[in-house]
């Protein structure tokens, strides 16, 4: 089984007005102590995200492990250390056929069911939520509050990570819910070294 940082920072380009503004996030989420980054790119084609894969994969040190949303394809080819997978991507099976044994494999979950079936997967660890109102999500599925992080706890012994609108404020309760680790966007956008050593702290 693997073992997850309690934090796990999202980056998503859309929320930077440029690539040095979003390198410069990556970095300052490092040196603020995000040892799990995730790059998510809903709205760019395929040529930008392995571009900022590469760039990413350059920039930060080598102990950072670095999760390509959505497409496993761009995981490899990125040289990434896993790939995070909605309900309506690849399947598990599929993508696995694709990164082989050993890269990691996360899947999006927003309910019990679903968290269930994703037990039965070989995925690594399994995403719940929303567990809070987010602006960041198109379109997202039903606030679940702590009472879903706690229901999902219940479904699976895999490493479980909470996300949705979850902030500094909101992210130790998240973790006494029973999530191993919590998945955060905005609240780390702003001041992105700052806020993750916040957050390391509040969650030590
Ligand atoms: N997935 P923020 S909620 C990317 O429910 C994503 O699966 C969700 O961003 C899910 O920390 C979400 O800004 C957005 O709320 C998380």
């Amino acid at each position: 089984m693997i073992t997850l940082p309690r934090l796990y920072a999202i980056l998503d380009p859309s929320f930077f007005s440029d690539d040095d503004a979003l390198y410069a996030a990556a970095d300052g989420l490092v040196a603020g102590g995000v040892e799990l980054l995730q790059y998510r790119n809903k709205s760019g084609d395929a040529r930008q995200m392995l571009d900022h894969a590469l760039g990413l994969k350059r920039l930060l040190p080598k102990s950072v492990k670095l999760i390509m949303n959505d497409r496993a394809d761009l995981c490899l080819a990125g040289g990434f250390d896993g790939v995070h997978l909605g309900q309506d991507d690849l399947s598990p099976d599929g993508a696995r056929k694709i990164i082989g044994p050993n890269l990691w494999m996360g899947l999006s979950t927003h309910n019990p069911h679903q968290v269930k079936a994703a037990d039965q997967t070989s995925a690594d660890y399994i995403a719940i939520g929303p567990v809070f109102p987010t602006g960041s999500k198109v379109d997202p599925h039903e606030v679940i509050g702590l009472k879903g992080v706690r229901d999902a706890r219940m479904c699976t012994g895999k490493p479980l990570v909470a996300i949705g609108g979850i902030t500094r404020e909101s992210c130790r309760g998240v973790i006494e819910a029973g999530a191993d680790s919590v998945a955060v966007i905005s609240d780390l956008i702003r001041q992105p070294r700052q806020s993750a050593e916040e957050f390391c702290r509040i969650l030590e």
